[in-house]
């Protein structure tokens, strides 16, 4: 939690620093309440959540007057936690005890937002946690992208379950998988997938087969939609897209080290209603954070 928050305290421009640069000034015009607007919005915190925000700023400074810097910050960090949501469900179904069975997680997700690496790296926490994983590639559309997993699979001392070829069924991989981690007896099962697809339509049959095939042998716990940080309202739109064609549980944020966007956090679970479960703050092994409101707030706030 606390390498969230010094993470992001790094990362260039946190807004939440910039926010708290102009709430601070002696005399607050309107364009200064513009700026704060404009501030929220350029760090994708959604249109409707930046002028809640806005009208609750600017409520605080009317009732308190209150220019102590110290104060200022107080309060602009409260607001900002309570718009992240603290009251959100965000533990991984994995981490609960489970009836005498692995539990399920399916990676989703566009093409390139970090879905293999997060496996990967999901797989290390697991493992470090004294849990047993089976992984399972059921991107089946190249076959680099079974070899990535199984490249996360050997560094982190993990079985990855593949098929040879180009172009096989990404169902019956994910079938196997399941059959696997269930005689392995083992704790945990991930299975990656492909999001390189044309259309909703073929999205959702192809997610919907994965999902049905695993369901022979395991119930489905988790489904991890993986959003790229830096894309935007781009990613937005994709999220929805993903949460219509599968069920989705949780979002892991991805490339949160590269960007000044982390707002999205905000507007993401908003749209979905779904909890930011996990952050991705670079390509390393460990660079895989638990979200924490308060955490993710004081990084972006930065330094006191
Ligand atoms: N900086 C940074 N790069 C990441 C992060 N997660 C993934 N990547 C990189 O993003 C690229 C695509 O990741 P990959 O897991 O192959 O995406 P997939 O197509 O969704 O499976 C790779 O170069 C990863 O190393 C992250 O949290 N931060
Ligand atoms: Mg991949």
């Amino acid at each position: 939690m606390t390498r969230l928050k010094a993470r992001l305290a790094k990362s260039p421009n946190p807004f939440g620093k910039a926010l708290f640069a102009i709430l601070t000034k002696d005399h607050l015009s309107e364009s200064d309440w513009e700026d704060v607007e404009d501030t929220l919005l350029m760090a994708d915190v959604g249109a409707e959540a930046s002028e809640q925000l806005v009208k609750q700023l600017r409520d605080d400074a009317r009732i308190t007057g209150q220019k102590d810097p110290a104060a200022v910050r107080r309060g602009l960090r409260q607001r900002l936690i309570d718009l992240v949501d603290p009251n959100m469900d965000r533990t991984l179904a994995a981490t609960r005890p489970q009836a005498n069975r692995p539990s399920v997680i399916i990676m989703v997700g566009v093409n390139g937002t970090g879905k293999t690496t997060t496996a990967g790296k999901l797989a290390r926490l697991f493992v470090a946690d004294g849990k047993s994983v089976v992984m399972g590639a059921a991107d089946t559309f190249r076959a680099a992208a079974a070899d990535q997993l199984e490249t996360w699979g050997g560094k982190v001392g993990v079985p990855v379950v593949r098929s040879d070829r180009d172009g096989a069924d990404p169902a019956s991989v994910a079938f196997e998988a399941a059959e696997r981690a269930k005689n392995d007896q083992a704790d945990v099962l991930i299975v990656d997938t492909a999001g390189r697809l044309q259309n909703k339509a073929n999205l959702m049959d192809q997610l919907g087969k994965i999902r049905r095939v695993i369901e022979k042998n395991l119930p489905v716990d988790e489904v991890l939609l993986v959003l790229d940080a830096t894309t935007g309202q781009n990613g937005m739109i994709q999220a929805q897209v993903f949460a219509q064609a599968i069920g989705v549980t949780g979002i892991v944020l991805t490339k949160l080290d590269g960007s000044a966007k982390g707002g999205i956090v905000i507007s993401v679970q908003r749209e979905l209603g779904v909890p930011v479960k996990l952050v991705g703050l670079g390509e390393g092994p460990d660079d895989l954070a638990v979200f924490d409101p308060e955490s993710f707030v004081d990084g972006i706030l930065g330094d006191e």
